[in-house]
């Protein structure tokens, strides 16, 4: 047999800092997993992640062929058969109940997968419904939310320009564990350290002295959900001292005056009890930033997912539009990715929308087509007209990342129907009546369109696949392209077919499509900036030549020219915020009451991928990592010691895991790793089923939002804690 080993390079796509990697592989054989020390922007970062795509590749409980759940258990079916099934039930009881019958659920891998980024949405489409959700809502959507109302687009997004700026003032967030998130940049350790050695600042604010804490020239402690007060206490500061220098900025903004007004009454003073920041330093904090030469005030997930998470990111962007810093080196700056997903989805009039449908149950708005995962489960449960009936996942876990996990455990028990389109039989596909298998990862080829208009720099960068897929499997865009024919009722479209001819895009492949997109891109033949690359601009081949990617320079100014709000200017003070003020009023005008309640909160862990790595065996080696930290005085004050088996209980559940006693808590947080939870009947994930660890989301509770925005409020879930039970030998 011949033998040929062969080096490939391509992307990451586990999580968002496009790490570039380098694989050795003879055959089908993956002998070796590196970083690409000759990638342009990750210069040979990696993480322990990045070898394990060789265990998702191999892993012998991945699925490669359709399934169908049986009384007799998983039976094999043909794809045919899987299609028809699949797409006569959705029309079956679509026809019986309506159109929101059926729910959509798309879970994060969505966004690190090219053919279904491309694809799902036109299947979405073809369901027409209002029941559609995603893990954003249990994520970046105060983001979202926050850029739409100001700038006119949720994909446009503020990045910190960690490069280049002079003080980093990071708010709950951890990308020493996490890698950076709505922050593309490999190796964020490095380039934290460099900006210390440069005389710069970076300031944490967070519940736990997280890995990233410890690296910080300063790290204050904060009670969870509280950080609205801090930032309008250093908003109010800012504008007390005289310290606001918006630059020249303030000539795009409208409702800087009302702003100042709003956020008149929020003291320092008033966000000492309920923070546990001590005043001066907040005032401190202000005047270090303002004075900084260029500084940057960067929130993610600790801060997105809290009551007040919309609220959190529009003062987020206030405060460095304040102080001069949005849209200016070594602040908060936007991209201009190869392939402009802001431009393509403004012509295509996606820059957003809000409010235009409210969910049956709990009323509560639609953002950008979808409805917030938190009433998901009631969306099932409460019969009347307009129930869910029927559910599609797509790359999605919400049993175990949506909050109140058990309770759409249960509510999907219930369906008529469900098919999951994903490589696992996991926590949530194991509810599926039919799994659609794609290939992932190794055999698929990639283009981050997403990260690459994230990343703390332009690159840009094409992967091949590395594998052929296996015989009789499909891509996740095949599968799309496959459902949404059956749906209409047409055949696949081709060159020939009138579909075809039409619709350009529905018989292109992915690749095809990145090499129109790059062509008319922002450095294409025909871009403003092809000069960057050569004459005639950047295209598909001019990145294959190139395996390692392309650096196509730093962040520029360029918020002029990217305002899609109607009038064509920043709006500092949108209604929807002012008026949510009065939320934060009402909730601490008294002051803030300790009545010694445990808060939790989550937290990432390096050798974890949300909820579905874990059956990788290098991943999970060494001691269970699903613990719950607490510090040293809670403990004492239970009587409980470390390593000791408790019981932690919220308004929603109760789940069993050790205890890790940690003077990195703050006094009354605790905090347990999302993702875990493995031990449910029928999971097919041998491995992860050997280290199951419980769910957080078993504790948090669907009742718990952000009224604003309708995200998750994870942080800061009231618990109690006990000892037990004994685990048996
Ligand atoms: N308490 C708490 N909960 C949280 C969070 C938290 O911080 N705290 N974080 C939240 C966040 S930020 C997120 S993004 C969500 C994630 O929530 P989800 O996206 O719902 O969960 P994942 O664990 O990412 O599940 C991914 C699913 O995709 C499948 N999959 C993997 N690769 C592929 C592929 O190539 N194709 C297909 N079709 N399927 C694939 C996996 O088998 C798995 O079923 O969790 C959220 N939940
Ligand atoms: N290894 C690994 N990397 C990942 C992932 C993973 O699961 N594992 N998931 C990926 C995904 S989907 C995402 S969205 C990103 C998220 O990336 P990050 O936002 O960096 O995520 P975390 O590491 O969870 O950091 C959140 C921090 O918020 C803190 N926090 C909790 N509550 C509060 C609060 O009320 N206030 C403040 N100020 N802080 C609070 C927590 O203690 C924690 O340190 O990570 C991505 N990268
Ligand atoms: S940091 Fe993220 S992108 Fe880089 S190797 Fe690890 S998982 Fe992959
Ligand atoms: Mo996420």
């Amino acid at each position: 047999m011949s033998t040929v080993t062969q080096t490939h390079f391509r992307t990451c796509n586990l999580c968002e800092a496009m790490c570039g990697l380098e694989i050795e592989a003879r055959d089908e054989e993956i002998l070796a997993i590196r970083g690409d020390k000759t990638d342009p922007f990750s210069r040979g970062h990696i993480c322990p992640k990045a070898t394990a795509l060789a265990d998702v590749y191999h892993d012998p409980d991945r699925l490669r062929q359709p399934v169908r759940r049986t009384a007799n258990g998983w039976q094999p079916i043909s794809w045919d058969v899987a299609f028809d099934e699949v797409v006569s039930n959705l029309k079956r009881i679509q026809g019986e109940y309506g159109r929101n019958a059926i729910a959509v659920y798309q879970g994060n891998p969505n966004v690190h997968n090219l053919g279904a980024m491309l694809y799902s949405p036109s299947f979405v489409r073809t369901l027409r419904t209002q029941n559609r959700f995603s893990a954003t809502s249990v994520d970046q959507l105060p983001h979202h939310f926050a850029a739409y109302f100001m700038f006119g687009h949720q994909l446009l997004l503020p990045i910190p320009d960690v490069d280049h700026t002079g003080f980093l003032l990071m708010l709950g967030a951890n990308p020493l564990a996490s890698n950076g998130s709505l922050m593309t940049a490999p190796g964020i350790g490095n380039r934290l350290k460099k900006l210390q050695k440069r005389g710069g600042q970076l300031v944490v604010i967070d519940p736990r002295r997280t890995e990233t804490a410890v690296l910080a020239n300063t790290h204050h402690f904060i009670k969870p959900g509280t950080d609205v007060l801090l930032l309008l206490a250093l908003l109010h500061t800012l504008f007390a001292e005289g310290l606001a220098d918006p630059g020249p900025l303030a000539a795009l903004a409208d409702g800087l005056e009302q702003v100042q007004q709003a956020v008149a009454p929020f003291t320092p003073e008033l966000a000492v009890g309920p923070t546990g920041i001590p005043a001066a330093a907040m005032r401190q904090l202000a005047r270090d930033f303002a004075g900084a030469k260029t500084a940057v005030c960067y929130g993610r997930i600790g801060v997105s997912t809290q009551p007040f998470g919309g609220l959190c990111h529009w003062l987020i962007n206030l405060l460095n539009f304040v102080t001069g810093n949005l849209d200016s080196p070594g602040g908060a700056m936007f991209t201009m990715p190869a392939i402009d997903i802001v431009g393509i989805t403004t012509m295509t009039g996606q820059t957003g929308r809000y409010g235009r449908w409210h969910s049956r149950v709990r009323q509560l708005p639609e953002f950008g087509g979808e409805l917030p995962v938190a009433v998901l489960a009631e969306e099932m449960l409460t019969p009347g007209e307009g129930q869910i009936k029927g559910m599609v996942t797509i790359a999605g876990n919400p049993v175990l990342s949506t909050p109140n996990g058990r309770q759409l455990d249960e509510a999907l028990a219930g369906l008529e129907f469900m098919v999951a389109i994903d490589i696992y039989i996991n926590e949530t596909t194991r509810h599926a009546n039919i799994i659609l298998p794609p290939t992932t990862g190794l055999e698929t080829e990639h283009y981050d369109l997403i990260f690459h208009a994230l990343a703390v720099r332009n690159t840009a960068k094409f992967s091949p696949a590395l594998f052929p897929p296996a015989a009789d499997t499909r891509h996740d865009w095949q599968i799309f392209q496959e459902l949404r024919a059956r749906m209409e009722g047409k055949p696949l479209p081709t060159r020939q077919s009138p579909q075809g001819k039409l619709d350009f895009f529905a018989r292109m492949p992915p690749a095809q499509i990145v090499d129109l997109a790059l062509r008319f891109g922002p450095y294409g033949a025909h871009g403003f900036n092809k000069n960057r690359l050569d004459e005639q601009g950047l295209k598909l081949p001019t990145l294959k030549r190139q395996p390692h990617g392309v650096d196509l320079g730093p962040l520029q100014p360029n918020l002029k020219h990217r305002l899609v709000t109607p009038n064509r200017r920043i709006q500092l003070a949108p209604d929807l915020f002012l008026a949510d003020l009065d939320r934060v009023w009402q909730t601490w005008a008294e002051g803030a009451v300790d009545d010694g309640t445990l808060l939790l909160i989550g937290r990432r862990q390096l050798r974890s991928n949300n909820s579905w790595m874990h059956n990788s065996p290098r991943l999970v080696r060494g001691k269970d990592r699903c613990t719950l930290l607490m510090h040293p005085e809670d403990a004492q004050k239970r009587n409980l010691a470390d390593g000791a088996q408790v019981t932690v209980c919220s308004r929603t559940g109760t789940i069993h895991l050790p205890l890790a006693v940690s003077d990195a808590m703050m006094p009354g947080v605790v905090s347990i790793p999302h993702g875990w939870g493995h031990d449910r009947d029928g999971v097919m994930m041998a491995t992860a089923v050997r280290h199951p660890g419980a769910s957080i989301n078993d504790l948090t509770d669907d009742q718990q939002i952000d009224q604003l925005t309708g995200n998750a409020a994870f942080c800061g879930v009231p618990v109690t804690v006990e000892p037990g039970p004994k685990q048996p030998v």
